[in-house]
Formats: C-alpha cells, structure tokens, sequence
C-alpha cells in the first residue's frame, strides 16, 4: 500500500487542528484543569535549535497525554522579549530592538508551529509590548504601595561592559552572567525589591513543591539561613585604657559558634565597614587604613572569599575591643575576607577553630588559643597544625568547661543575653533584589521626582509609562531614557509642578516573575487577570525548564506570586506556590560541549523536519537519553525512530483486523508500562515499550479492532500527526485527542515480575524480586525480612524514602 509521508501528514493535522481549536484551554469547562507551562523563550535572531526542542516535546507529550485522560489543557506560550540580549543585537545590526524582537518572534513562531505542540495561541504574551507592561508597572506600584519597593543608596554590582547594574543573582563567579565581564562595585541610589521579608516562607514552602531536590537545594542554599548569635564587643582607646567617649561604640558581630568565644583572639571587620569613620581620630595608621579600604572596594566578594589567595588585612592601631565574656582586651583589624553584605560585617576571629582565621592568624603574629577539644576529657590538646572546626567539648572556657560544643552555644547565648551583651538571632544570605538597569530596553519604572513633593508613584490610571521609540538607545552609563526630553519631563501628579521620571528601566526578570498569571486572562485591559481565572487556572501543574534558571528565575516567581498572595491581590493556593511540580530538562550536547550558536555546534531542526517530519524528530528528542540528564545528538540517530514510524505504518495499513475481543497479555503490559513512564517522565522508555510491542505485532499481523485502537492511542502524545492520520483512516471522525486513554487490565498484567533496585542515597545495595504490582510498603517490608539489607539499612536516619514504582527504593540520609 502507500508510502509513511510524513510532510503530507503533518501539515494538513496541524492546518484543521489550529482551525478546530483543538489547542484553546476552556475557561468554563467542567472537566479538571491541567496547566502545563514551559519556560517562555526570549526571541533571538538564532532562532530554535534542537536542544530547545527538548522541552518543548516533552511538555507537549503530557499535554496531549492530559487531554486524553479527559482533562482541560492550557498550554500557552509566549515571549520574553525585554532585556540585554534583543537591544544588544539590534545595537550590533543597526537596527531598533522593536524591529529586531518583532522579526525573531516571526521565525520563532514559525518554527514552533512545525513542532506540532498544543499551544493556545490564543493567550500569547509579548513582556514588550504595553498591554503587558502596563501591569508590570502596575505589580511595582502595588510593592511600593506596600512598601516591598524602595530605592536606597548602596554599593551595586556594576558590569562596565553592559554599562548596567546586575542583581547579586547575575553575578557568578565575579563575572557578569550575560558578557563575562569583571563586575566592579559602584555606589549607586537604585529600586529594590523587599524579597528578604519572604526568606522564611520560600525557605520551608519549599517542602511542599514536587521539586526535583537539586534544584530545591539550590534554592536552600542561595536564601542560606543560618541561626546564630549576635555579640556586642565594647570598643575601647587603646593608649588611656578606658572606653572610648561615646558609649554607643559597641561592634556587633554575628556568629554560628558562640562556643568558640572564650578563643576568639582578634576582631575583624569588613574594609566597608562603618564604625571605622568614626573612630578616624583614634586610628593611629589611619592613611595605611584608608588605602587598604580603597583598594579592596574593587575586589569581587568570590576573588574576597578565595580560599586559594592569601589573606591581607591591616591592623587599627590605637583601638581595641573588649571580649564580653571574660574582658580580655583584643586586637581589631580590617580585613577583606570579611563580606560588608553578610551577617553584621563583622567577624570575632577564632584562629584555633576557623580556617580563614588560622591562616590570617599565622601571618599577623596573633595568639591561637585552642578551646574546642575532640578528644575530651583527655586533658592534653594536640598542638594545631590547622584549625580544628569539629564538634568536641569546651577547655578553657571558664565555668563552660565540658559542655559540648551544641549545648555550649546556647548556655553562652543565654549568658550573654543576661548580661546584655548579645542574643540568639537567624541570618540570611539574601539580599534584597535589585531591580533598577540603566537599559533602554525594558518597563520604564513607574515613579516621578517632584522637587516639592519628592518621589510620587505614577498614579494607577496613567499606565502604561510608555517606553519611547525614537531614542538613542546605546548605553554610555545613564539611562538611555535620560535623552529624551518628551519622557523625562511631566508633571508632579500631587502638585501639578514640573517634575522629571525616573529613567531607569526595570530587570527583565520583573517581567518573567508573573506571566504565568497573565496567561489565564491575556487579554484584559483593566486587571492583571480575572480573579476567577486566576483561581480556574493556577497554580501551574506542570513547568518544564531548564536548570540554569534554578535560583534566579524560579526564586524570583515564588517571590512575586507569594507577595501578590500575602496583598490578597491574587488568590489560588494556601501559600502562594505558582509552579506545583517542577521539571528540569536536560541539556543536548553535540561533539562534547552544550549545543549554541557561539560554540557553533547548533543542529537546525528544520532541515531534519524536511527531511524525516516532524514525528519522526520528535520521536529521536524523546529518545535520546533519560529526560532530564544531558544527551549527545547522534546525528544518525533520527534514522531508527523513522524506521520504526514506518513500520507502525505498515503494520496499520497491512494488518488483518479480526473479529476475537480476546486480551492480549503483552499489549495489557504495554499500556501499564507506557501509562507509567509518562506519568514518571520517562519518554525514551515508554518508546522502547512501544517499539518492542511492535516487534511483537509484526509476527502476528493480526489484530482485533478494540486492540488497534488502544495501540493508536498510545502513540498520539509521542507522534500525534501519525496517530491522528491512522485513526480518522480507520473510520474515527472526531480528533483522536477527543477519546480516551486506555486503560490496561489489572489481571493479566498483573502476573509480571519486576526488579527493584535497593539504594542508599542513590547507591544501589541490592535488588529484591517481586511482582510488578507491589506497593511500596510491600518493597519495605520484603527489605526488613532479607537479612543482608536489613542490616544496611536498620541502623540509618533516615530522611526521605523515593519510591518509583516496581523499579527504585532510595532510602536517602543525612
Ligand atoms: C566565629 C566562628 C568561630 C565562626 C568558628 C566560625 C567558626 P554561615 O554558616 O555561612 O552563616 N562570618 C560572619 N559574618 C561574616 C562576614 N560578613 N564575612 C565573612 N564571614 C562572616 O557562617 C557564619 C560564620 O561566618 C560566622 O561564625 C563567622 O565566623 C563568619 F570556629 O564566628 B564564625
Ligand atoms: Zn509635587
């Protein structure tokens, strides 16, 4: 019979689905939502390769297998168009960011369309455009209305190639995220956004996303709590011997080992620090201090924390601090392995039992007095060659003596709180996010300077602040917005007086950090979206992205949702959670390095849709490798999955359909197996399931007509265009994606047996052998009763059990 035509096929599917609105998410509709959300792309002019195919098929895979299970599908898409990467390519082509972003939007879509994904095209969003950032704007005024927007004068992240300030986040490794610039610091008045207030909350609702735990800890780490003490050190003038004038000198340090505070030899204090000014008469060295302040301002907080680079620091020679809980008098010294941004900025240096502190400790000459003991109640502590930072007991220590160090810290915290000298206290890593960038293109920030009444936020009903489009818009430092006199001038909206905007624009990751909101309701013109809509669609049940937006995107998301919640602006969860499950997609490398355009080692997916369609390529992307490890294209690997999109052909075109109702053992097993690993995320498996099955098949060339059609339908997520052609051949009118997934029969597949593998913290120890419709207390129990794995694992705290079903049992611990 007739040849698999793949080009023929798909376009036509894809023509009468877009036109039957097979992809537009019902607002009122009954049947269970299901909201799967990929991460929206900033338009470039590289357009799509098939490393960003990747996540877009797979979360095409579950809308579709959504659909099937009955569900209402949203799935939409839309554009990341503001920031750095669109203004700079149109500054590098001669041409306007508009211009450039409205023709990479073009090539982008139509490379999406030949994907064959379900997106609603009815929602798109562009972050660019006015009836879009007009809410951004409107989101900054409801934080500054409710004081989590302010603007403050402090040192920034400066990146002198992109002539902008970077958020703490768009800086790694000292360098800027985007250009790999040095970033410098600078003193700059700039917009924050109050994100420390939610360190807590996106700290422990944590807990209650189906996260992947990497990203999570991630997360964990970038808000980094720590419970601590803060201590008060008195400051005292060293030549009179007597405490200085003014009574309000103390230093405060913060510290996680209060323990060690009968060893600690010598304060230190951030080069930024400010008490230093006030004791600038007292400084004997003062010009020595002054130089090394100078020179340290210039050094990035990762080349400052360098573990690698000796330490530096200078000693204040005239001042000393007192010790609070024995009065010994101590060294102070500036140092720049102290952060001015982390803790109080000041340190109380424990040389015997700090790394940092031993080391700087060796170089100045100061005493290292040893007062944590490992080996206690040995009296004898071994001499240090290093610091020693375990656990152990207190020597030295007064009346503290023998306590552990644990009980050490609070028993000391507690005394010092009754002398009025400290307390107990929890710090963050942090820091407010820093919105302001001295770009052009981005959402003007929503404020006027009035000389008479200060700064007024632009009232709600003048939105959008337009973005002006005829302007020079090449960064020399200022704002670009600055040149324009038609945007800088206005008018106070209290007074009515002369007044000036604010010329900054905001971080494009303002614009990212709500779009999944807008989506349930993209084209109202007077609310964010409908609060009904809001409530029908989030939060997202599904997000599919990479891992490189771990922390700063994901972070940003949460933060932004959960402060719209806390305002009761928005209103869908208990606690504000946008995305309920995360998926991190991995990445495709070719020839060993991460596919890009700049490494030049891109595979365009369009000549291979030409060649193979679009199944076919979808199919390979599926089975390249487990979904989210990274993979290496093989570029012949499109072949195999051809071959075997052909082979389904054939067998549908050649098979003898026969009357028998009968079950069939291995297609039951089928359906469980394929079911399974879709909902588990395991595409490239459920392909092999489908590709043994039709191995099978092939010897009968038999097959029941109630058969053929669950088969046809197992195949729609992963090769809709093919499974849609051979359904409506086989009589069926209506789209496939309007039946209904089978289900397979509990008896007959019932009798398989399965292999599951032990783990410890995803080590595997052993496997135990049992059927494939074991629960997991079953696995546990079965554990507890074979003796060998028993004893591994009994004694173990543990933490978390993974149980993915007749396959893994990972016992995970601290
Ligand atoms: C005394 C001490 C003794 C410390 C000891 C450690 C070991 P985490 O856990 O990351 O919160 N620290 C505090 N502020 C700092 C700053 N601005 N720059 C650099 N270091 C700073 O780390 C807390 C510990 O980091 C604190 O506890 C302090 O050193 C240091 F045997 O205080 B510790
Ligand atoms: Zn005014």
């Amino acid at each position: 019979m007739n040849k698999y035509d793949p080009k023929t096929i798909e376009t036509k599917w894809q023509e009468k689905w877009e036109k039957e609105k097979l992809y537009e998410a019902k607002d009122s509709d009954e049947r269970p939502k299901y909201y799967c959300l990929d991460m929206f792309p900033y338009p470039s002019g590289e357009g799509l390769h098939v490393g960003h195919w990747r996540g877009f098929v797979l979360s095409d895979v579950l809308a579709r297998y959504a659909m099937l299970c009955g569900k209402n599908v949203l799935h939409p898409m839309g554009w990341d168009a503001f920031g750095l990467p669109a203004e700079n390519a149109a500054i590098k082509n001669n041409s306007h960011p508009k211009v450039f972003t409205n023709k990479a939007i073009t090539t982008f879509k139509k490379q999406l369309h030949q994907i064959g994904v379900v997106f609603d095209w009815s929602r798109e969003i562009n972050t660019s455009d006015p009836s879009y950032y007009k809410w951004t704007q409107w989101l900054f005024l409801k934080l500054y209305e409710n004081k989590l927007a302010y603007r403050k004068k402090a040192p920034v992240n400066w990146c002198p190639n992109c002539q902008t300030v970077l958020a703490n986040e768009q800086v790694v490794a000292g360098v800027c995220e985007r250009c790999g610039s040095k970033v410098i610091k600078k003193d700059l008045t700039q917009w924050f956004f109050k994100i420390t207030n939610f360190a807590e909350d996106l700290l422990k609702d944590l807990d209650s996303l189906d996260w992947p735990e990497r990203t999570k800890t991630l997360q964990k780490n970038w808000i980094g709590k720590s419970e601590g003490t803060k201590i008060d050190f008195k400051v005292v003038i060293a030549s009179k011997a007597k405490q200085s004038n003014n009574d309000k000198n103390t230093i405060e340090v913060f510290t996680t080992c209060a323990d060690t505070l009968f060893g600690c030899t010598y304060l230190v204090l951030s080069p930024e620090h400010k008490e230093i000014r006030n004791f600038k008469s007292e400084i004997r060295n003062y010009n020595e201090v002054e130089n090394y302040i100078n020179n340290a301002e210039n050094k990035s907080n990762i080349e400052r924390e360098s573990t690698e680079k000796e330490k530096t620091g200078v000693k204040l020679e005239g001042i000393k601090a007192i010790n609070p809980i024995n009065n010994e008098e101590i060294d102070i010294y500036i140092a720049d392995y102290v952060l001015a941004t982390y803790g109080t900025g000041a340190v109380m240096a424990v040389p015997a039992h700090d790394d940092r502190d031993f080391e700087f400790a060796k170089k100045y000459n100061i005493p290292i007095k040893m007062v944590i003991c490992p080996n206690y109640p040995k009296p004898i502590c071994p001499i240090l060659e290093e610091a020693y930072e375990g656990n152990g007991h207190l020597v030295d220590s007064n009346n503290f003596n023998g306590l552990d160090s644990k009980e050490a810290q609070i028993k000391i915290t507690q005394k010092l709180k009754e002398m009025g000298a400290g307390d107990f206290t929890v710090n963050y890593k942090l820091r407010d996010w820093l919105i302001s960038r001295q770009r052009y293109w981005g959402a003007p920030i929503p404020i006027i300077y009035c000389d008479k009444c200060g700064e007024m936020p632009v009232p709600e009903k003048d939105l959008p602040v337009n973005l002006p489009e005829n302007i020079e818009f090449k960064p020399h430092g200022e704002s670009p917005l600055k040149q324009s006199e038609t945007f800088l001038n206005t008018t106070c909206p209290k007074c009515g007086a002369k007044a000036v905007r604010e010329t900054d624009t905001m971080d494009t990751f303002v614009d990212s950090s709500w779009y999944y909101i807008r989506y349930a309701d993209s084209q109202n013109s007077i609310k964010i979206a409908d609060e009904n809509k809001i409530k029908k669609w989030l939060p997202v049940d599904l997000y599919v992205g990479g891992i490189e937006h771990a922390i700063l995107h994901l972070l940003y998301a949460r933060f932004i949702s959960k402060a719209l919640h806390n305002l009761k602006l928005i209103d869908f969860s208990p606690n504000g959670e946008p995305f309920t499950k995360l998926f991190n997609i991995g990445m495709i490398y070719l020839h060993g390095s991460k596919m890009s355009k700049s490494k030049g080692n891109i595979v365009s997916p369009d000549e291979i849709v030409e060649k193979y369609g679009t199944d076919a390529l979808r199919g390979y992307e599926l089975f390249i490798g487990p979904a989210d490890q990274d993979s290496e294209w093989q570029v012949n690997g499109i072949t195999g999955v051809y071959r075997f999109l052909e082979k389904v052909w054939d067998f549908y075109n050649n098979c003898k359909i026969v009357s028998d109702d009968k079950k069939d053992l291995v297609i039951e097993k089928t359906i469980q197996k394929v079911t399974q690993e879709i909902q588990e995320f395991r595409p490239n498996t459920a392909l092999s399931n489908l590709m043994e099955l039709f191995n099978y098949l092939k010897k009968t060339n038999n097959i029941s007509k109630y058969n053929a059609q669950k088969i046809n339908i197992l195949l729609a997520p992963f090769f809709p265009h093919l499974a849609e052609e051979i359904w409506q051949k086989n009589g069926n009118s209506s789209s496939i994606f309007n039946s209904i997934w089978p289900k397979h029969d509990e008896m007959l597949a019932k009798d398989q047996k399965v292999t599951i593998a032990v783990q410890i913290n995803g080590k595997t120890k052993g496997v135990i052998e049992t059927d494939a419709t074991v629960t997991q207390e079953k696995v546990e129990e079965m554990i507890k009763k074979n003796e060998r794995l028993n004893k591994l694992i009994e004694k173990l705290k543990i933490k978390k059990t993974i149980y993915i079903s007749g396959k893994v049992i990972n016992f995970v611990v601290e």
